[in-house]
């Protein structure tokens, strides 16, 4: 009876093992002809994704630390490198309150001399810039109204485009 209790539970432990982990939803590859990699990864609040990492195959040489936005479904929405002609890298990369992101790594382009700390901040994604965003961070708020009742106070309480030239 002993014998057949291990045996079950190496059976069961056996098949955890071998289980196959979730199937891929999607899978995606950025990069040119050169080495470029991947180092940080996190979700964005619209449900997409923040990379950082770094790229030889585009910017201003040698290793340049890249950004790259993608959708839901893994498609660029954009991507932009940073760095100068030394060695750029991304180590860590995340989405600030904000909405913009911070980006912390190191660069030898930069700096005092080798390898410094590189900290890049990005404001926020402003893709479709709502009509009424008059301060410029892709959202409607309190500071959008302040501007509009500075104009009218600085038109004297008349209709701020009759004081525009
Ligand atoms: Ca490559
Ligand atoms: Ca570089």
């Amino acid at each position: 009876m002993k014998k057949i209790i291990v045996l079950l539970v190496l059976l069961v432990s056996v098949n955890k093992v071998l289980a196959e982990g979730p199937p891929v939803e999607w899978e995606k590859t950025f990069g040119g002809s050169l080495d470029d990699l991947g180092i940080s990864v996190k979700q964005t609040m619209d449900g997409g994704y923040i990379i950082a990492g770094s790229t030889n195959s585009y910017g201003a040489g040698n290793d340049d630390l890249w950004i790259i936005k993608v959708d839901f479904d893994g498609n660029d929405i954009w991507n932009n490198t940073f760095g100068g002609s030394g060695h750029d890298f991304a180590n860590s990369v995340q989405q600030t309150t904000d909405g913009g992101y911070v980006i912390a790594g190191k660069s030898s382009s930069y700096g005092a001399g080798n390898d410094d700390v590189y900290i890049i901040k990005l404001s926020a994604d402003c893709i479709d810039q709502p009509r009424s965003d008059l301060t410029g961070d892709c959202k409607v708020d309190f500071r959008d109204f302040a501007v509009i009742a500075s104009e009218w106070l600085d038109c004297n309480l008349d209709p701020p485009e009759t004081c525009r030239e």
